[in-house]
């Protein structure tokens, strides 16, 4: 397995270290930068763990140290796994303070997709949380175990017999004192995408390019020594990383503060206790904390900014932001592969409500392409293609998907339809890729519908995108079924939960249809067999008229 890489051509990588986006510095040295600035202030506050600069350091240099005794080699990759606990920033910091690679798994997805991860990778580890929301993940753990031969060792943050525990690794070593040399143009950690076809991807970030957007993202959200940053979303999100995050947050001295659930009912008493100023949302979390502050006994006051992003926000609920919520908004258009797009705090309404704003670097560039590649005129709406400082030229070991989502001149396809307003502010209309933004979490329709035809009953599946009030989209399954076979939609879902995959990729909606449409040559264009199921029962006029199948 080769280890994963991320290169720029020679002359834009001068260029962005000339312009000083590029610092030089490593992840293990940002730490060494941060507690040595910040030491004593409160760096994060975890349920009853409160640590600051310089004891977070310690905590990370302790695992750290656990890493290296073990014998993990520079470079190495970890799958990472764990909920917004007190151990996820420790234990990141500590892999990157040893030189290893984390690869940032999200607490839903199960064992399907760790096993992918994991081979994809070429993971040497995995750590997993004990529980969370109701799933136990050693038996999990040991079965990724059991299928990964590259994987030599599962640790988990609790107890369990045969794994090895989490705070065992900082017995019985002294701290490391010195992070484990890296250049800072090697990969630091491996994000993942939704993406629009197959499994989820593996986006190699580096120390300069990461390091880059989030310390810019800390300047343009005005997150300072004195705000405290609400992790509401998964940690492992690019979103609540750096967007600005909390590394973010980190770089400036501020204080992070972990939310293990987004939900009202968590996070607004620890906005009132922590004096939250920052927090970041997808738009179905802003409609549910609008909907409940209005009721709610906890003092909010302290809230200055609200980011949106991970999905459209409606330029209606975001009207309502500032008088429910009495913060700024500050839509935000990311994504995990780079470009990252604010609008400015100091925007005029209109920008702040109907925009998703613009890229974070001067040096962003941005093509709006037609479907046959050529430059879309001002005012007509094109397919955003990016490349910049902080976009990656190439996914991890992907040469199908690298030759469909990189054109020439090395640009990203971002699948994002977008206009570009005379004023530079970024407004997103739609999307020529085939997935689903089920509040923020994306998941390819060939993903889903490849789980479904593993059904022996099924001959056929076709699945869309459905406009949903709460969810932004949910899921829409269409099924052909083989002659004389039955299976009902519960089943279908039961079966493909047994498929050991997250659960945000369970459609949300069956319908059962006959054989779908073919094309002259017998063959089926999936994305036009999609557009036409999505047109003929989803149309507004037909909308009514759509059998619901009761799952
Ligand atoms: P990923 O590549 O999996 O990190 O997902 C990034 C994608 O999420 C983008 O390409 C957009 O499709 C979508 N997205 C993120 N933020 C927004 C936003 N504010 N408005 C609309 N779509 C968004
Ligand atoms: O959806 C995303 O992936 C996303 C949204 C907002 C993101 O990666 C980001 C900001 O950095």
């Amino acid at each position: 397995m080769s280890a994963p890489t991320q290169i720029w051509p020679q002359d834009f990588a001068q260029t962005y270290r000339d312009k000083g986006y590029w610092r030089g510095v490593t992840f293990g040295e940002w730490l060494d930068e941060i507690a040595e600035k910040y030491g004593p202030a409160t760096a994060m506050v975890a349920g009853d763990t409160q640590l600051s600069y310089t004891q977070l350091r310690s905590a990370a240099q302790l695992y750290s140290a656990g890493f290296v005794a073990r014998g993990y080699q520079p470079g190495a990759r970890v799958l990472v796994q764990l909920p917004n606990t007190a151990q996820f920033l420790p234990v990141v910091l500590g892999l990157f303070y040893a030189g290893l690679v984390p690869v940032y798994v999200l607490p839903a997805h199960r064992l399907r997709e760790v096993v992918h991860l994991a081979v994809g990778s070429g993971a040497r580890a995995l750590i997993v949380a004990q529980s969370h929301e109701g799933f136990d993940y050693a038996p999990m753990a040991r079965d990724a175990l059991a299928q990964c031969p590259d994987l030599q060792e599962a640790f988990i943050d609790g107890a369990a017999d045969d794994l090895t525990s989490l705070t065992a690794l900082t017995h019985d070593t002294a701290p490391l004192e010195q992070p484990v040399a890296r250049a800072p143009g090697d990969v630091a950690f491996l994000q993942i995408s939704g993406g629009t076809t197959g499994f989820p991807k593996l986006i190699p970030r580096t120390h300069d390019d990461y390091i880059y957007s989030f310390e810019a993202s800390a300047q343009i959200c005005a997150v300072t020594a004195q705000s405290s940053y609400m992790v509401a979303l998964p940690a492992a999100h690019n979103f609540p990383m750096s967007s600005p995050g909390f590394l973010g947050a980190l770089s400036v001295g501020a204080k992070v503060v972990f939310a293990l659930s987004p939900a009202p009912d968590t996070a607004f008493p620890l906005i009132a206790a922590q004096r939250i100023t920052h927090v970041g949302l997808v738009p179905p979390l802003a409609l549910l904390w609008m909907q409940a502050a209005p009721k709610t006994t906890h003092d909010l006051s302290s809230l200055q900014v609200l980011n949106v992003g991970g999905a459209k926000f409606t330029p209606e609920a975001a009207a309502r932001v500032k008088p429910v919520l009495g913060c700024t908004l500050q839509q935000v258009f990311g994504m995990a592969e780079g470009l990252v797009n604010y609008t400015r705090l100091d925007d005029p309404q209109d920008v702040i409500i109907h925009t998703q704003g613009r890229p974070i670097c001067p040096d962003d560039e941005i093509l709006l392409l037609a479907e046959d590649g050529t430059p879309t005129p001002p005012g007509v709406p094109g397919i955003l293609h990016t490349r910049g400082p902080y976009t990656i030229r190439g996914y991890h070991n992907a040469p199908e998907a690298n030759h469909r989502s990189f054109i020439d001149g090395g640009y990203y396809c971002t699948g994002d339809i977008v206009l570009r307003r005379p004023d530079g502010n970024l407004e997103v209309q739609g999307r020529a890729g085939d997935h689903i933004n089920r509040a923020g979490e994306k998941v390819s329709a060939e993903e889903i519908e490849d789980h479904l035809i593993a059904h022996e009953a099924v001959f056929d599946a076709a699945v869309v995108s459905v406009p949903d009030t709460f969810l932004g989209e949910r899921s829409c399954a269409f099924v052909v079924l083989h002659d004389d076979q039955k299976v009902s939609p519960a089943a279908l879902k039961a079966f493909m939960r047994a498929r050991d995959i997250a659960a945000f990729k369970i459609p949300d909606q069956i319908i059962f249809t006959a054989k779908f449409q073919t094309t002259a040559v017998g063959k089926v264009d999936r994305k036009s067999l999609r557009a036409a199921l999505k047109e003929t029962h989803f149309a507004p006029q037909t909308a009514k008229s759509t059998p619901e199948t009761p799952a």
